[in-house]
């Protein structure tokens, strides 16, 4: 079958479908380095693993509404000044699982683990874009280009056997400053070919499904991409909206991640002893918003106490100190006494001051994504 040559994978990862594969770590995982491990990376795919038989051969078409269409292979792209970027990718379906317990809701379920925080090598799209003779900052080409569509080579039953594509403006293509990359390497190694090999797109701060896989095309388009997962997935609908009343229309595709923030140092009902225990997790936020706070209850909501947070280079991978957390999570820890069973709960406010939902009620969707409600965890505290 087309499954037959699938990669191998890490036996500790949690597999949510097989076929196609989806998988995320432990919650443990996340919080025990800084930069997520390749390994532990959680891997969301819509059909199977390509295979790029010869790397040398390969290259990227990047065409549509530009004066000088080019082919690209890989060392061309590898000659271009290379930026190593540090983002979180996560999701949007991200904590699908728990939305899903207030009401039934579409997609395969997730924990907390369909995210990570990587170092992302490669070539910035707006270099790239550059070459085809598209400059800096430029909202739309002089034939009317508007959007950039990165289109793969996997086959995806919700594109009737077509490849995945997704789009974003021109303008945050042509912006260096929004640092998206046509990324080679991961971690400070090759990408493997679970998370794009050769070549991927990673547009920091945007839901994980605009970042493209398995790169093969660039389209220079008038709007913006019409496939399957911009169109009729990733969208965000009201309460009310349910199978039979759906106009996929109305709504625009998801892009900047709302704010996040969740306990990964525990699990639902895990007995504890009384006495001090650390919490620890991570928070994030979209459109380069980094995170101004962290606030932890441990009694279900009602007192809070501010977390440390920090960003820490480490093993797999040993960088220079960082000094923004734009694109990348924080992972915060704080110390409590916890002398009775209870429910603990985590919060994050972006620099925009933007905060989380209460509530997973008010924002559930039939799609189940962006669930960002307060993250709760109930311990029974033991002897
Ligand atoms: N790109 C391709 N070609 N095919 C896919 O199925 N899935 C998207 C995105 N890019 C996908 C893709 C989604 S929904 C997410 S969340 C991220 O890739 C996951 O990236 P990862 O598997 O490297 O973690
Ligand atoms: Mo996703």
């Amino acid at each position: 079958s087309d499954y037959a040559l699938e990669p191998p994978r890490h036996p500790a990862l949690q597999i949510n479908a097989k076929q196609p594969f989806n998988a995320e770590p432990p919650r443990s995982a996340l919080i025990s380095s800084y930069v997520t491990p390749v390994d532990f990376f959680y891997k969301r795919n819509h059909g199977p693993i390509p295979i790029v038989e010869d790397v040398e051969k390969y290259y990227l078409s990047i065409t549509g509404l530009i004066e000088n269409p080019k082919d690209l292979f890989m060392r061309d792209i590898m000659m271009l000044p290379k930026y190593n970027v540090v983002a979180t990718l996560q999701c949007a379906g991200n904590r699908r699982t728990a939305m899903s317990k207030s009401k039934t809701v579409k997609g395969v379920g997730w924990d907390v683990s369909a995210v990570g925080n990587a170092v992302w090598g490669g070539a910035k799209l707006a270099d790239v874009l550059e070459l085809v003779g598209i400059p800096k900052q430029t909202s739309v080409t002089k034939s009317g280009g508007k959007h950039v569509e990165f289109v793969s080579v996997d086959k995806c039953k919700e594109e009737n056997g077509g490849p995945y594509k997704a789009s974003i403006p021109l303008s945050q293509a042509t912006d260096p400053e929004a640092d998206v990359l046509l990324a080679y390497e991961m971690n400070g190694e090759l990408l493997n070919r679970d998370h794009g090999y050769p070549l991927r797109g990673i547009v920091p701060g945007v839901i994980g499904a605009r970042s493209v896989k398995w790169l093969e095309t660039i389209n220079i388009i008038a709007e913006e991409c019409q496939g399957f997962f911009m169109q009729k997935d990733y969208k965000m609908f009201p309460p009310s909206v349910n199978w039979d009343n759906i106009n996929w229309t109305t709504r625009r595709p998801l892009m900047d991640f709302p704010v996040q923030c969740v306990i990964c140092s525990l699990e639902d009902m895990n007995v504890i002893k009384p006495g001090k225990v650390k919490i620890s997790g991570y928070a994030v936020s979209g459109g380069g918003r980094g995170i101004e706070r962290v606030d932890v209850s441990i009694d279900g909501g009602k007192n809070w106490v501010e977390a440390s947070r920090y960003q820490k280079m480490g093993a797999p991978y040993v960088a220079d100190d960082i000094s923004s957390d734009k694109w990348a999570w924080v992972l915060f820890e704080v110390m409590v006494d916890i002398p009775q069973s209870t429910q603990i709960v985590a919060k994050a406010v972006d620099t925009a001051a933007n905060v989380q939902p209460e509530n997973v009620e008010t924002i559930w969707n039939l799609r189940g994504v962006l669930n960002t409600s307060w993250h709760r965890v109930n311990v029974r505290v033991g002897h």
